[in-house]
Formats: C-alpha cells, structure tokens, sequence
C-alpha cells in the first residue's frame, strides 16, 4: 500500500501543496514566515476522524484532542462515525475554513483523490494519521504518522507460534479470523501480512477456515464470532484484527460452552485495558501492540508542514507485542 518514500520526495509534496507558503516563506509573508517565532498560536489544524468504533479509537481522539491543545492550535475536531461521505464532507468545511493545515485517518484506503486535489488547489497541506490511502499523485498528502500494519500481521502469526507452543498445542491449527473494517488500511495489511508468515512457515499445519468483518466494533465481533462457531465449530484459534472484536468474540465463545484461551487460543492487535484484562483473565493468549497515542508525534509534523520543512514520508510509531503472563505486570502501565 505505501511505500517508504525518502524525505526528497517529502519535500516535493509539502513544496507543491503548500506553493503558497513555500513562495510566502520565500518572501515571508506567509503568517508562519511572519511570525515563525510566534510558536504555534497560529496554527489552526482540521482534523477528521474515523468514528469512536474502539478504545483504540477513543484514545486516539483524545491523544490528537489533548496533544493539540497542549501545542496551543485551535483544532477543528470531527467524527465521521465510520462513513467516508462524513470524513469527505468534513475536509471540504475545513478547506471553506481555510486552515493552516489537515490532517486525517482515512475510514478506508479508496476514494480520496478528488477531496484531496481540492485541498492542494487551495494550497493546504493534508497530514494522514493512523491510516493510509491509495492515491494517483504523491503530492496529494504529505505524510503517514501512523503504524506498519502489514508488520503488526506478521507479529500476530509469530507470537501465535509462541502462543501454540505454550498450549502445547497438538494438531491442525484451526483459524477463525476477525477482520477489521472492510477496506481499511489496517484489515487489508494485518490479513496480509499475518498471510505471509502463514503460507511461508505453516503451509502444512494452519488454514484459516473462515474469516468476516466485525467491523472493529464489539457488537461485530460477538455476533460474527457467534456465526463461525455455528458453521466451523472445530475452530481453535482466533485471530482478531482488534481487541474490541476479540472482547466481543469472547461472549460468544462462552455462550458456546467453549474456553476463550484455553478451547480457542485467542490473538489480537491494539493492547487497549480491556484487552490487558481479558489476557489477565487468561482469556486472550497474546496481543500485538498499536499505539494510538499519535497525538503529540502529529502537532510535531504539523507545525513542520506548516513552516514547510521537510519531513519523513512515513513516520511509524514505536509498539511491542505482549504474552498473557506478561499482562498483569503491564496493566498498571497502560496509557490507553
Ligand atoms: C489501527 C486503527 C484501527 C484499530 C482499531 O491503527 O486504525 O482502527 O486497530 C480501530 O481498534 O478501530
């Protein structure tokens, strides 16, 4: 999906959506050339979000909320409650509202080169977070500050060869797979690269044997996972693109009869609490991390687009993965 670009091509992007401020900062009458020592009192960010489907989202809202107000911008806030339309609408408001800058989780990776030659006609610079998009022109947006969701997808599968070997587990290895938002960056990379570590190290013993979206959300996860024990119920892993669909998953299984980490060895990704406390419970075998807290990571790289600096193409975040017994020692330290 993207591909690690060199800041060359960075700088390209934030010359040619900003030409503006790249020829105000020449003659300075840009408002950050102006007053590039006035700090950030200047800098008015509209941001839209995806919705409030998980507790990953909701510390990401707030992370993004608290890291702005902090950095003293005035942040335009919106909720697209999962809808692209939304998120599209959300965008045009801003470029009306002529902010300095726009940044965005894109709800699913399609769709976007239309809204966002509006926002380079206008000469605003559109920052991505969390996720990422597939465009025609580089120059559309200036950089990802979010995670490697492919990689999150390959931990998932070797931490589930940890998690297998702790069970003791014996036999063919069963997988349900709970897939995210259809569409989205992270359910398209987390399949595909949990996919990769599976056809190369476990072509003989793991077959996923059904796979859904549940949307992210709890309420999908429980009734999709309610629907494969039905059809597959010989099932003995699962493994769920988020923690909120695993925690859903979790009352169907017991609705069942069956043990979730025990009779159905469960893998997820976020490492939201609730996720620490069903893997304390011993309900979730092993989570892999990814960090909404992206929040301060994105003021930094706005007031650098802002001033037309040049910045990375893609700025990951830092996460690590956790085994169940890990779980109760780390709870005290979550932040989201
Ligand atoms: C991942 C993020 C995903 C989370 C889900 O960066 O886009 O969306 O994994 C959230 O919990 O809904």
């Amino acid at each position: 999906m993207l591909s690690r670009r060199n800041f060359l091509t960075a700088a390209v992007g934030v010359a040619a959506a900003t030409g503006l401020a790249a020829c105000a900062k020449e003659d300075g009458t840009s408002a950050a050339a102006a007053g590039s020592g006035s700090g950030s009192k200047a800098i008015t960010l509209g941001f839209s979000q995806v919705g409030s489907e998980s507790g990953w989202r909701t510390a990401n809202s707030d992370s993004v909320k608290s890291a702005a107000k902090e950095a003293g911008y005035t942040l335009k806030f919106s909720d697209a409650q999962q809808k692209q339309e939304n998120q599209i609408s959300a965008i045009r408001n801003y470029i009306a509202q002529k902010v300095d800058v726009i940044a965005f989780s894109p709800v699913v990776v399609t769709g976007w080169d239309a809204v966002l030659k509006e926002a380079k006609a206008a000469k605003i610079p559109v920052v991505l977070t969390d996720r990422s998009v597939e465009t025609s022109d580089d120059s559309l947006y200036v950089t990802l500050v979010g995670s490697d969701f492919t990689d999150e997808g390959r931990r998932a599968a070797k931490i589930l060869e940890k998690v297998l070997e702790k069970a003791g587990h014996k036999g063919a290895v069963k997988i349900a797979q709970l897939e995210g938002t259809t569409g989205a960056a992270p359910a398209i990379e987390r399949a595909k690269g949990f996919k990769e570590v599976m056809e190369a190290d476990h072509a003989d013993d793991w077959k996923v044997v059904v796979s859904q979206t549940g949307d992210f959300t709890r309420a999908g996860g429980k009734q999709v996972m309610a629907a494969f024990l039905q059809s597959n119920p010989d099932i003995n892993v699962l493994f769920a693109h988020n923690d909120d669909m695993a925690i859903g998953a979790i009352q169907s299984i017991e609705a069942a009869g069956k043990k979730p980490g025990k009779d159905i060895l469960i893998v997820s990704i976020d490492g939201v609490k609730d996720g620490f406390v069903a893997m304390s419970e011993g309900k979730i075998n092993a989570i892999v991390e990814c960090n909404p807290l992206l929040g301060p990571q994105l003021m930094e790289v706005v007031k650098k687009v802002k001033d037309g600096e040049t910045v990375e193409r893609w700025i990951k975040t830092k996460e690590s993965d956790f085994m169940q017994d890990q779980a109760k020692d780390a709870l005290p330290t979550r932040k989201y």
